[in-house]
């Protein structure tokens, strides 16, 4: 298949799901086109059956907010007819499904049709996509893609609490590449974070408010006045400032490293003893799956798809939001038990294994062909 991808091309989940997708369905021997506004993050080097179409949009003094989807819309259109696209998969509701219908229509004018696939991630049905700004717009173009997938059932059923959804919704859930994120030996690592042996706690995230981190900082705070300990805290964004005064607040800046983005993750992920994710929103909780594929347990909150992920009581615990104690007890009960810690281990890793790429690529391959059959046989016309 000839298939075009379109992302947020930054660090945040739904950009590094698209393309590692993308990438996965080149190396099956798919001809894949990222129609982007950056080179996506994880894209890496050349690749024969990888291509990368940069969208530039005009700036002109009259534009105070430069026209992006038309720019979008006016790409797509071009390389779905110039490369003789089979479909269409954009990633991310806002605005991607609306730009695919209108590129959609007027290739249609153009008598040629392209099948568009939109996935929804998160954000963009739990928090923006509801909000009255953009919910018009969001519902009717989920209702109008010629294939929805959800990244777990309860984003599917919040996406029909929330909205007036009258297509068929199919569950794909997020995947990682095992060849990537798997335990490796890093003593070296382990030892200059921890030089006394401390225990490792990890938080990963875009530090977006929905991340809560002063939660992730909270346990930390009780853990450590019981086990020696350290956290690492990976990646950057909008609270990092904030985050920062309170370690300085509390005393803790020797025993909390801010590491900022990391392209290696997963060589942290491998000296870490506990991951712990307290977000007040999670569609599915990829850095949640990234580390138990690195035989790192998970305390989480049980919040939106994440108890699909960490299972409770086996791959670690979930708990309430905002219930830092119970987040605290459950981290010292793993890591104050040898025997747990390291069931919980190979747990996490097994449950893991159910998210391989090998076996969720398979599950995309056989809905694009679904789709693309409906749309030849005209299943699906356009209700405008
Ligand atoms: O919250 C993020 O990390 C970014 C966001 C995105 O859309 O880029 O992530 C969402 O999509 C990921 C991939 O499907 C999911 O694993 C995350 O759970 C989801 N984030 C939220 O729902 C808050």
């Amino acid at each position: 298949m000839k298939i075009g991808i379109v992302c947020y091309p930054t660090y945040g989940g739904s950009g590094v799901i698209a393309t590692e997708l993308g990438l996965a369905l080149a190396r099956n021997g798919h001809q894949v086109h990222f129609i982007t506004y950056k080179r996506p993050a994880r894209l890496g080097s050349f690749n024969t059956n990888v291509f990368y179409h940069e969208v530039s949009s005009l700036s002109y003094p009259l534009f105070e907010y430069s026209p992006y989807e038309t720019a979008l819309a006016s790409k797509l259109v071009d390389v779905v007819q110039h490369e003789q696209l089979d479909l269409l998969h954009v990633h991310y509701a806002i605005p991607h499904a609306a730009v695919a219908f209108m590129a959609k229509n007027i290739l249609s004018a153009k008598g040629y049709t392209i099948p568009v696939v939109t996935t929804l991630h998160g954000t963009d049905i739990t928090l923006v996509g509801s909000d009255r700004s953009f919910s018009p717009v969001v519902e009717f173009s989920i209702n109008n893609s010629d294939g929805v997938t959800a990244v777990s059932q309860h984003l599917k059923e919040e996406t029909i609490q929330k909205f007036d959804i009258k297509t068929d919704i199919e569950v794909i859930y997020n995947f990682l590449d095992f060849n990537r994120f798997q335990k490796s030996n890093k003593e070296h690592f382990k030892k200059a974070i921890a030089p006394e042996g401390e225990k490792i706690l990890i938080h990963t995230s875009n530090f977006r408010k929905v991340k809560r981190v002063d939660d992730v900082i909270k346990v930390f705070e009780i853990v450590r006045k019981e086990i020696p300990s350290k956290l690492l805290l990976i990646g950057d964004g909008p609270e990092r400032a904030h985050l920062e005064a309170l370690c300085r607040e509390i005393g803790l800046c020797d025993d909390i490293r801010f590491l900022g983005k990391q392209d290696a993750v997963e060589e942290l992920l491998s000296v870490g003893d506990l991951f712990i994710l307290p977000s007040s929103n999670e569609s599915f909780g990829l850095a949640a799956l990234e580390a138990m594929a690195c035989e790192v347990p998970v305390i989480s909150t049980n919040v939106g798809g994440l108890p699909e992920v960490n299972i409770p009581g086996e791959t670690g615990f979930t708990c309430d939001l905002g219930d830092i104690n119970q987040m605290a007890q459950h981290s010292l009960e793993i890591l104050n038990n040898i025997d747990l810690h390291q069931k919980m281990k190979s747990n996490a890793l097994k449950r893991a294994q159910k998210f391989a790429i090998e076996k969720i690529l398979p599950v995309y391959e056989s809905y694009y062909e679904k789709i693309i059959e409906k749309v030849r046989t005209n299943a699906s016309p356009i209700s405008l």
